[in-house]
């Protein structure tokens, strides 16, 4: 099924622009290794432009154009957005799917979130209204004191390829709805494997659908420079929003390591940051489960997305008195996966989103191997797939925690499995990581779960599944998965910036 791609440019100011140097990369298909299309990639002197643009959309007309607009205001654009997308879902699912290789009943999936989520933030934008100049209770009647609320400024939302449009959506929307202009930053991917043919060429992808963006930006007439949209490579066009003078905070979903590079040029210019990052996430399965419903939670955990999901439940804690029947039903249940095309019916497992990725995969299950552990299920590519970046669903046991399968983030579809004899043996388990994002626990004792919930150094619990994620609900970590939280009130929150206003009202008693 051929899919158009649209040929777009950078998205700035209102409108399509092509980019400063004319740089263009090609995007290639990870199911059919093929190059399906380009996009444009902006470089600083863009970044530039852009910033300027979101700039005067806060100042134009004295900001009552956007940051001084009322809340309902810039609701009625977050509804249109999101009725738009709404009509153009069939679309942008496929070239979702097309471009990072995730099932598309996962892309319609999304979409449907995305919808979801300007339309959750349309809502909290017309709320913002009554919540100005909430009053405070001070312990002198000479003085009266206020809170006012106001967007933090131009922000640049730098996001990751796994969730192209929706995570783009979880920083625009209440970006948006706060007042703020915004620069989208999409991802870009180099290929390992083009990187050692041919030095200069760079693979992009994951930038479609956030592309996509511009034009519903465009339809629903969106205040020119409110958002600004430019792929491009991170070195380059990442680095320098990071370190742009004019912008005001960074909000960053991605790797640990592009973290520190990004904090470190945020502390330069003491700019506010919010960083989703990594994860390694446990998912503690007591003996007391029904095997089966486990089994299914265990495999979406970690299997959904390809594996590719930060919050992923990737280290499997079974108790050991179930550990046997456990793991044979779970090769039982993995060799049921349908593994395809993504864009083909009742696939479940589509490739990998790029050579890199894959080959980093595959190099985590040989580690493993020669570490000493097993490989239970998979770890091969699938022999029935003659092309693309495909990786089986894999089942490790035999890890300790010393080795690399239990300590580092594979972000594919690979699971590491230790059993445990008691609760706090569990516990100990499940958070021995650097990472905080995710972790799950399964059991039918309504106190244990309360108990570990409490426990688990996480940012994200969830109780008897793993996965689900709600809009209203904060999502964010703890330890090196970052900190901040998106979503909910608390997304809002983080890009508004609080003003007291204190009046003296009069002398008496002074
Ligand atoms: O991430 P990067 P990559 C993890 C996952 C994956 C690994 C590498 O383990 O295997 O990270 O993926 C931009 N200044 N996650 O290389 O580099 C970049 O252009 C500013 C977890 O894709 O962190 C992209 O837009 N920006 C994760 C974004 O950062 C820079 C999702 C993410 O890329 C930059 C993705 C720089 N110097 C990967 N360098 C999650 N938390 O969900 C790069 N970027």
């Amino acid at each position: 099924m051929a899919i158009p791609i649209p040929s777009r440019q950078l998205f700035i100011n209102g409108d399509w622009a092509e980019p400063l140097l004319k740089k263009r990369i090609p995007i290639i298909n990870p199911t059919t290794e093929e190059i399906i299309g380009d996009i444009p990639a902006a470089t600083a002197e863009d970044v530039d432009v852009a910033v300027q643009a979101a700039r005067s959309a806060l100042t134009r007309n004295k900001g009552k154009d956007w940051a001084f607009a009322s809340g309902a205001v810039r609701a009625k654009y977050l509804r249109a957005i999101a009725a738009k997308i709404k009509e153009r879902k069939p679309v942008l699912a496929k070239l979702e799917t097309v471009d990072c290789g995730k099932p598309l009943s996962e892309s319609e999936a999304d979409m449907d979130d995305v919808v979801g989520c300007f339309e959750y933030y349309a809502d909290l934008a017309e709320g913002l209204d009554a919540k100005q100049k909430a009053p405070i209770s001070l312990p002198m009647k000479t003085f009266k004191s206020y809170v006012i609320k106001e967007p933090i400024g131009v922000v640049a939302l730098i996001v990751p390829w796994n969730y192209p449009l929706l995570m783009a959506t979880w920083k625009v929307a209440p970006a948006l709805a706060a007042g703020c202009a915004a620069i989208l930053k999409p991802s870009e991917l180099a290929s390992v494997y083009a990187l050692h043919l041919l030095a200069s060429v760079f693979m992009l992808l994951s930038h479609l659908t956030c592309l996509e963006l511009g034009e519903v930006c465009r339809e629903v007439d969106l205040p020119a420079g409110v958002l600004n949209i430019l792929p491009g490579l991170g070195p380059e066009a990442g680095a320098s929003l990071a370190s742009h003078p004019h912008v005001d905070k960074i909000s960053f979903t991605g790797s640990t390591v592009t973290a520190v590079k990004i904090m470190t040029a945020a502390a330069q210019r003491v700019k506010p940051v919010t960083l989703e990052l990594g994860g390694k996430g446990p998912i503690v399965v007591f003996e007391d489960v029904d095997i089966d419903k486990a089994v299914e939670w265990t495999i979406f955990g970690c299997f959904y997305t390809n594996g590719q999901i930060c919050s992923a439940t990737s280290r499997l804690i079974v108790h050991e008195s179930i550990a046997a029947e456990f793991l044979d039903r779970l090769v039982k249940w993995s060799e049921n996966i349908k593994i395809s095309d993504p864009l083909e019916e009742g696939c479940k497992l589509g490739p990998i989103v790029s050579r890199g990725q894959y080959e980093k995969v595959m190099n985590f299950i040989s580690n493993a191997k020669s570490e000493g552990a097993t490989i239970l299920y998979g770890g091969n590519r699938p022999k029935h797939l003659k092309k693309g970046f495909f990786v089986e669903p894999t089942i490790i046991t035999d890890v300790t925690t010393s080795m690399q399968i239990w300590r580092e983030e594979v972000f594919g579809p690979v699971l590491c499995v230790k059993t445990f004899t008691t609760e706090e043996e569990a516990i100990e388990l499940a958070n021995d990581t650097h990472y905080g994002l995710g972790g799950a626990v399964v059991s039918k004792d309504r106190e244990r779960c309360d108990r570990v919930s409490k426990l688990l150094q996480n940012g994200a619990v969830w109780v008897n599944c793993s996965q689900p994620c709600f809009c209203q609900a904060p999502f964010g970590g703890t330890k090196w998965s970052g900190f901040g939280r998106e979503l909910g009130e608390w997304g809002l929150e983080s890009y508004l910036s609080v003003k007291q206003v204190t009046e003296y009202v009069s002398d008496e008693q002074w």
